[in-house]
């Protein structure tokens, strides 16, 4: 499934940690008994390969340090117990009945309620065990994931409560596995997510970022350049995907650009839904005669619904029923263009990005030790991938936003490349450093942008900024 790397969840000890202590002690003083298990999940940073996940793919995400973690006991009243360690969380409770009865609503601005992410995950766990469950669950979550910021603290939380409940009703899945049915649970949220998040957060391994592919869903590691450093800072500006129809209009817009190609090329006259990799594995054709199949069958900058219909020679209903999500029906203009050269390309950078680190940890093996400046060299290039990355997403994908590009802007000044990282609108960029500039990287970004643009104390901006290796994926800690 996975070469040699093993199949499933690791269930380990618990580590000597003060968070976990912490986290136990807490779960006590709520629910006057001990822990059975904690579960960690932890978020990611996609180092290239953004949007085109959900478009079918290969992405390249590592583990971060900060996670979800889930301290769970079981209890025999069939009733599920919420509570999470911060009190801005408030803390919700059911009882178990079935998925079915699992309703997932936003409130009344359209934003998720935070213990729906934690109702994904179980409503998906639910429906995998047809509802056959052993046991009630008490839970206390603690996250340290900076939220709605690109670096999955949704999917983590997610895959948290789906793997810790799971867990308790003694159902063992394989890691891909696991990472499916999160990446489905995830879907009840609203948005039509891809699966990077999930995938990663399973099968990430430390010290290598992977390469992963859907369809089927598999994780290769790659070994970074040994000096690269990759730092991520946060804009201050968050953005929660499923609020808003940012996410899933860019997801439809993907599968109505498929479309209209693959009707015009005759190649599916159905009224199935392809993604852009389908068209291609379709036409058996290389990403650049995809980038120039989007120019001649999508030359217009707009795309109203009428036009729409008439090239897939549906009637709007039609459209509206199996094109569109629920939040994207009102939409009446699209832009098909721009998204799917952005995700051919993209596509295209990954599949260039991987080649290189590959290479170069090829050409070191041979190379003696006489590898100083090959590796700069490496690092620019990579580097070159990701600000071209960041220019798509910006000016194609329209999913930047004016405080990162300002974080990009002073990053290029200090020769450093740097792109939004995780669905955009907000959140954080990551940019590439050679290790030994990173301190004086970090004090730039420091003193420009959370200083001088922002007006932060210096003493507290080292909560914006941190650089970052390959971290473990989740585990299940005994206690
Ligand atoms: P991200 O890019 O971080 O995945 P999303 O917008 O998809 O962003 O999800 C962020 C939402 O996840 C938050 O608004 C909150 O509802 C929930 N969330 C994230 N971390 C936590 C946490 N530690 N505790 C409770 N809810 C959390
Ligand atoms: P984040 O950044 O965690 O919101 C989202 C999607 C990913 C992927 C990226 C963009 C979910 C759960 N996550 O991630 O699948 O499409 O955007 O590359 O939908």
């Amino acid at each position: 499934m996975n070469g040699n790397k093993s199949d499933y969840v690791p269930i380990v000890d618990l580590p000597a940690d003060s968070r976990m202590d912490k986290l136990s002690k807490a779960f006590y003083d709520e629910f006057q008994v001990k822990p059975t298990f904690i579960v960690r999940v932890p978020g990611r940073v996609n180092i290239i390969g953004e949007h085109i996940d959900y478009c079918g793919y290969p992405v390249l995400p590592m583990a971060l340090e900060q996670d979800i973690l889930v301290a769970a006991h079981c209890i025999e009243d069939g009733k599920l117990y919420v509570r999470n360690k911060s009190a801005k969380y408030k803390s919700m409770e059911l009882k178990i009945t079935s998925y079915d009865d699992i309703k997932i609503e936003p409130d009344n601005n359209g934003k998720p309620f935070w213990y729906n992410y934690v109702l994904c995950g179980i409503k998906g766990a639910l429906e995998h065990l047809k509802n056959k469950i052993n046991v009630g669950l008490q839970l206390l979550i603690d996250g340290n994931i900076p939220p709605a910021s690109g670096l999955s603290s949704s999917s983590a939380l997610v895959s948290a409560a789906c793997l810790t409940f799971l867990h308790a009703q003694g159902a063992k899945l394989s890691k891909t596995e696991i990472a499916s049915l999160c990446a489905k649970s995830e879907r009840y949220i609203g948005t039509q997510g891809g699966g990077m998040d999930q995938a990663i957060a399973f099968l990430a391994e430390k010290y290598c970022a992977q390469y992963i592919t859907f369809h089927p869903l598999k994780a290769v590691s790659v070994a970074l350049p040994e000096d690269a450093t990759f730092v991520v800072a946060h804009s201050l500006a968050e953005a929660n995907k499923a609020a808003t129809n940012d996410f899933n209009r860019r997801v439809i817009e993907c599968r109505l650009a498929a479309k209209i190609i693959a009707t015009s090329l005759n190649v599916s006259n159905d009224h199935t839904i392809i993604t852009l990799s389908q068209l291609q594995n379709m036409l058996k054709e290389d990403l650049k005669k995809m980038v120039l199949y989007v120019f001649y069958y999508l030359p217009n900058d707009l795309y109203t619904k009428k036009d729409i219909c008439q090239l897939l020679k549906i009637t709007e209903d039609e459209l509206n029923n199996i094109y569109l999500t629920p939040n994207t029906r009102h939409l009446t203009e699209f832009k098909l263009k721009q998204r799917a050269l952005h995700v051919y390309e993209e596509a295209m950078r990954v599949d260039d990005f991987r080649k290189m680190c590959i290479e170069q940890t090829n050409g070191k093996s041979t190379a003696n030790g006489q590898n100083g400046h090959v590796e700069e060299d490496v690092i620019g290039k990579l580097g070159e991938l990701m600000s071209r990355s960041h220019a798509s997403l910006k000016e194609l994908y329209e999913c930047s936003h004016e405080n990162l590009d300002s974080l990009v802007d002073i990053s290029q000044k200090m020769n450093v490349h740097a792109r939004v990282t995780g669905a955009g609108w907000g959140g954080c960029i990551v940019a590439l450093c050679h290790k030994d500039k990173v301190n004086d990287y970090i004090e730039a970004l420091k003193e420009e942008y959370y200083v001088k643009k922002c007006n932060k104390d210096k003493n507290k901006t080292d909560a914006y900024v941190f650089a970052t290796s390959p971290n473990y994926g989740a585990a299940i800690y005994k206690i």
